[in-house]
Formats: C-alpha cells, sequence, structure tokens
C-alpha cells in the first residue's frame, strides 16, 4: 500500500502518525507527483490528500483511512479498551478533525493573502478559540488526550494543534493555547512523544517550504496556474 501524503498537509500528518506509532513498515509514504494537478482531480474525485493506495483502489479521507487501519492491523490498538473508551477517543479525533483543523484549514489562505478578509478571520478563529474551550473540558491531564496512553485522538490533535500554533499568529491573532491551562499542558507534553515529534518535525519542513516559495513568488503561481487549470474544468 502507498500513502499519498505531503509534509505540511495536517491531515496526511494524522494518518502519518498513526503509521508511525503502530510501526507499520509496509506503506510507502510519497508525495504525488500529480497533486493539485486537473491529473490529480481526474483520478481522485475529492481531489486531496491523503489518499492510501491500496494496490490501485483508492481510499480518500484522513479519518476513513485511520479506521480502515485500525481494522486491518489492530494491534497496538489506537482505540479505546471497551466501546464507550472508543466513543471518547472518537469524540476528541472529531474535536482535532472537524471543530480545528477544518476552520484552521480554511483560515489558512488568509495568512498569505495580500489583504485579509477580517469577516472570515473573524468567523473561523472565534470557532477555534470557542473549541479549544470545549477541548480544555475533555482532553486527559497525563500527557495524552485520552487514557493515558496514545491513541488515534493525538493523531488528530497534534497537527489541529500545530496549525493553531502556526496559522491564528500569521492572521495577526494570539494564540489560544496558552489561556486554556489542561490544553497548554497537553500541548507541551505532547511534543515530547516520539510519533508526535516526527510528525512535527515534518510539519515545520512543509511549512519553512512552503514559506520559501511564498518568498520566491512560485507558490502565487502555482495557485494562478491550478485557479487557471480548475476554471477550465467547469
Ligand atoms: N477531509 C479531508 C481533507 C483533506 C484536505 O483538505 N487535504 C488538503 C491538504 S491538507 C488538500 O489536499 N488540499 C488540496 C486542495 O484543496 O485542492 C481529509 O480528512 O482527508
Amino acid at each position: 500500500m502507498k500513502l499519498y501524503s505531503g509534509d505540511l498537509s495536517p491531515y496526511s500528518a494524522r494518518v502519518r502518525m498513526q503509521i508511525y506509532a503502530k510501526g507499520i513498515t509496509d506503506i510507502t509514504i510519497e508525495r504525488p507527483a500529480t497533486f493539485g494537478s486537473p491529473q490529480f482531480r481526474k483520478d481522485h474525485p475529492i481531489g486531496r490528500i491523503p489518499v492510501l493506495d491500496i494496490d490501485g483502489d483508492m481510499m480518500p479521507e484522513s479519518e476513513v483511512i485511520a479506521e480502515y487501519l485500525e481494522e486491518i492491523y489492530p494491534e497496538p490498538s489506537m482505540l479505546g479498551a471497551t466501546a464507550r473508551d472508543t466513543a471518547h477517543i472518537r469524540t476528541i479525533a472529531r474535536i482535532g478533525d472537524i471543530y480545528i483543523l477544518n476552520n484552521m484549514f480554511m483560515l489558512s489562505p488568509q495568512s498569505r493573502a495580500a489583504t485579509r478578509n477580517p469577516g472570515i478571520v473573524d468567523l473561523l478563529a472565534s470557532q477555534v478559540v470557542r473549541n479549544l474551550k470545549a477541548l480544555d473540558r475533555l482532553i486527559g491531564q497525563d500527557g495524552f488526550a485520552c487514557f493515558g496512553r496514545i491513541t488515534m485522538a493525538d493523531c488528530a490533535l497534534v497537527p489541529g494543534l500545530f496549525m493553531v500554533e502556526n496559522i491564528l499568529p500569521a492572521v495577526g491573532l494570539d494564540n489560544p493555547i496558552s489561556v486554556n491551562a489542561n490544553v497548554a499542558a497537553y500541548w507541551t507534553a505532547i511534543q515530547k512523544n516520539e510519533h508526535a515529534a516526527r510528525i512535527l518535525v515534518e510539519l515545520h519542513r512543509g511549512l519553512e517550504e512552503r514559506r520559501e516559495m511564498i518568498r520566491n513568488g512560485s507558490f502565487e503561481k502555482l495557485m494562478a496556474q491550478a485557479a487557471a487549470a480548475m476554471a477550465e474544468e467547469v
């Protein structure tokens, strides 16, 4: 199997962290050569990464891939010891995905916009501020998201909190992690976990590459080409 992924893709990082934590070694991780092109969208209806390539059978969506990997590589389990514990892990993972990552991902273009749209920034950032408060009441207080060990919840939260820490200051706002004591303590602790640390190195590497592309103008060109190609597809 292959995982189509990218260093700066937080959704891909979620699956990579799970693969590293489970010690899976037979999945090749690569950046698809056609990513962002009309050909990629032709081959993959959703047109986004990650995609798991199972001998030519393409599976999109990070959460779906994560659940699939859990089923086919059940050990070590990143779910709960009981059905109720698993439900709790999935609740925290959903906070990472839907309540944090989705808003951060939609906010990220504002960090490089020539003129920011304050309505978009306010709408998305205020959601994340609210959602971090909710997370603060639910998150584990022993260095992991829940149950004192690494689970699927950590895999979704680590890329989400990386985005919070990097995107909100880049749109001129304070990083809200520090005002949520339990989330802040978790964030300090989980970064020492080897699997979290590994995806954070990859995410930071991707962020530096992206910043260099923005500085030298190649990212803007790429975005313009992608927009023109998408307009032709319609
Ligand atoms: N809900 C999707 C989101 C995936 C996603 O948005 N991936 C981004 C990279 S992190 C992407 O491929 N963007 C390309 C695009 O928007 O065309 C998931 O969980 O996998």
